[in-house]
Order: C-alpha cells, then sequence, then structure tokens
C-alpha cells in the first residue's frame, strides 16, 4: 500500500509541552523503515506547518492558543483531504488537536467518494469538551466534540462542512472522563468502551463488531491512536497518563484485527511527548504497533481449528 507520512509537530494543544518532538521520535524509532520492510511504498512529506495567525480571545478564560490550534486545524484538513485521495496518510502527532484537522479533512473525502468516514478512538479520555466547557483550556481535550458538529465552536473553529455522525464513532480505551463530557457525550450516538467492558467482554468482540459496522456501511475507516490509550508503564511518554491502560497484546490484537479488516484507510498517531520517554521506548513500541497493523505478523494468520 502506498503510506504518506505527515508530520504534525503541535504541542500547544496539551499541558505538558513536547509533543511537537513526536514526529521526529516516530521517524528515528524506524517508522518508515517497518513500513518499507511489509512491502509498503512510504513517502514522508516532512512536517506541516500553520500559516500566519493571531491570537484569538475566547470568553473562557481557560481557552488557550486558540489562534494557533484554528491555523493548524486548517493547514491538517487540507492536507487530509489532500492525501486521501490515493493511499493512506499518517499523521504523526502532534497533540490530539491535530484530528480537528485530519478528521474534518477526511470527512470532505469520503462525502466526495459518496462513503461514510468511520473513526476509532482509541483513548484513555473522550477528547468530547467544546471552547465553552473546558475547564483545563487544553485543546487536545475537544476534538471529538469538533468534528461530529457539537456547539460551541461556532465563529472560532472553521465551519464543518460534514460533520462525522456520532454513531460512526467508536472510543476504546476509555477511563477518564469530565463530568460535562460525561453528561454530552450521553446525548450522542457515540460508542464508549472503557476499560470495564474491556475487561469483560476483551477487546476482540469490541473491534470486531465496530469493523463489522463500517463495513455494513462500506465506510473509510480512520483510526486515532492515543498513546494514553497504552498503560503507562509501557508507554509513559505522554502528558495526561491515566492508570489502567490497554496492554501491548491488547493494543497489539487490535491492530492485527483491523489490518485483517482490510477497512483501515487513515491513521493518526498522538500525544507521543519523547521529552518524557525512556530512551525512546515508548516511540518504538509505538513503530510495532503501527507495523501489525500495516500486516506485520509473528506467524501467518492462524487457522482456527477444532
Ligand atoms: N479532559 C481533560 C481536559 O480536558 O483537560 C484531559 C484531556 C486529555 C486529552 C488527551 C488527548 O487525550
Ligand atoms: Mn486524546
Ligand atoms: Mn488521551
Ligand atoms: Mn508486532
Amino acid at each position: 500500500m502506498d503510506c504518506t507520512l505527515i508530520g504534525a509537530p503541535l504541542q500547544i494543544g496539551a499541558g505538558q509541552l513536547g509533543c511537537e518532538m513526536g514526529p521526529s521520535a516516530l521517524r528515528i524509532a524506524g517508522l518508515r523503515t517497518a513500513l518499507e520492510e511489509l512491502g509498503h511504498s512510504v513517502k514522508d512529506n516532512g512536517n506541516l506547518s500553520p500559516r500566519a495567525f493571531d491570537e484569538m480571545p475566547h470568553p473562557n478564560k481557560a481557552v488557550h492558543h486558540l489562534g494557533e490550534t484554528v491555523a493548524w486545524v486548517e493547514a491538517l484538513s487540507a492536507a487530509a483531504y489532500e492525501h486521501s485521495k490515493a493511499g493512506m496518510p499518517i499523521f504523526l502527532g502532534g497533540d490530539h488537536a491535530i484530528s480537528a484537522g485530519t478528521v474534518p479533512g477526511l470527512a470532505r473525502r469520503a462525502a466526495e467518494l459518496g462513503r461514510p468516514l468511520f473513526v476509532l478512538w482509541l483513548d484513555a479520555h473522550t477528547d468530547f469538551h467544546t471552547l465553552e466547557t473546558t475547564v483545563s483550556g487544553n485543546l487536545h481535550g475537544t476534538p471529538v466534540a469538533y468534528y461530529t458538529g457539537q456547539t460551541g465552536f461556532d465563529g472560532f473553529f472553521p465551519a464543518l462542512a460534514h460533520p462525522v455522525a456520532t454513531q460512526n464513532v467508536c472510543m476504546i480505551g476509555i477511563r477518564s472522563v469530565d463530568a460535562a463530557e460525561k453528561a454530552a457525550i450521553r446525548t450522542t450516538g457515540i460508542t464508549v468502551h472503557d476499560m470495564r467492558v474491556i475487561d469483560e467482554h476483551g477487546v476482540a468482540v469490541l473491534v470486531r463488531n465496530f469493523i463489522e459496522r463500517v463495513r455494513a456501511a462500506n465506510g473509510l475507516l480512520h483510526v486515532s491512536f492515543d498513546v494514553d490509550f497504552l498503560e503507562p508503564d509501557i508507554a509513559p511518554a505522554v502528558g495526561t497518563t491515566v492508570p489502567g491502560g490497554a496492554t501491548f497484546r491488547e493494543a497489539h490484537l487490535i491492530m492485527e484485527m483491523l489490518h485483517d479488516s482490510g477497512l483501515v484507510t487513515s491513521l493518526d498517531i498522538v500525544e507521543l511527548n519523547p521529552f518524557l520517554d525512556e530512551r525512546g521506548k515508548t516511540a518504538r513500541l509505538l513503530v510495532d504497533l503501527v507495523a501489525s497493523l500495516m500486516g506485520k505478523r509473528v506467524m501467518d494468520r492462524p487457522t482456527v481449528t477444532g
């Protein structure tokens, strides 16, 4: 498959700076080589940068770097639309605010193809705050509310031509949800699988059910992988760690099932903060997980016997 790597060194959406080094860390950890060894042709498009911007004050005084974030969202949306024309765009974050740009750009492409866009959100957080409800003012906590067309962004973020239907969003790994997010997300069709659901049912059935919904709808599938989805012990390089995350095996299984589905058309890797890493440990683990998403196997697909 043709893959395009697009660096998005956006970091001001997070409270702890450092995500701007994320694209470089993933490159140094060997992402391109890992994909080429699997037979993929990889083009590295370098890093995006935002247009000139002015700061944008907001009535919610906690909100910060709004003008810069909006400039990034515009650049990312254009890049996602452009690079989804052929092959698979892989966005290297940068904090999760990048998805406020990537997802709308991909949704525009999907609409042109007459197909729905589905989003698998692998995250400890629902990222469902609006500019009005966020308490931290860290805009990496808002992308899902924005790209699904919730009110509270009008006049600040770009108007959405193609909001993603909330029933097309599935979240796995959730274990930190603020009160305002919980109240808002309840009114939507978003599927939220928190760690309790994972512990009771296992990830396989959750992923399988979602994959079958994407396939039945002839959808495009965007995977947004937030590093804090993982257990902090195995992936410490992230600024918003929450104990009790996904194990390496659970993450691996999800990646392999997604590859087997043949439905994944784009990927974000976000929130990697090398400033918090242990000698590149997290970056290298992410490269292996992406390789599994793109077809790396220990053995050929086991045949289920008996
Ligand atoms: N809900 C908290 C906030 O809004 O500040 C934490 C958000 C963390 C967001 C990271 C990207 O997933
Ligand atoms: Mn997130
Ligand atoms: Mn998160
Ligand atoms: Mn592997």
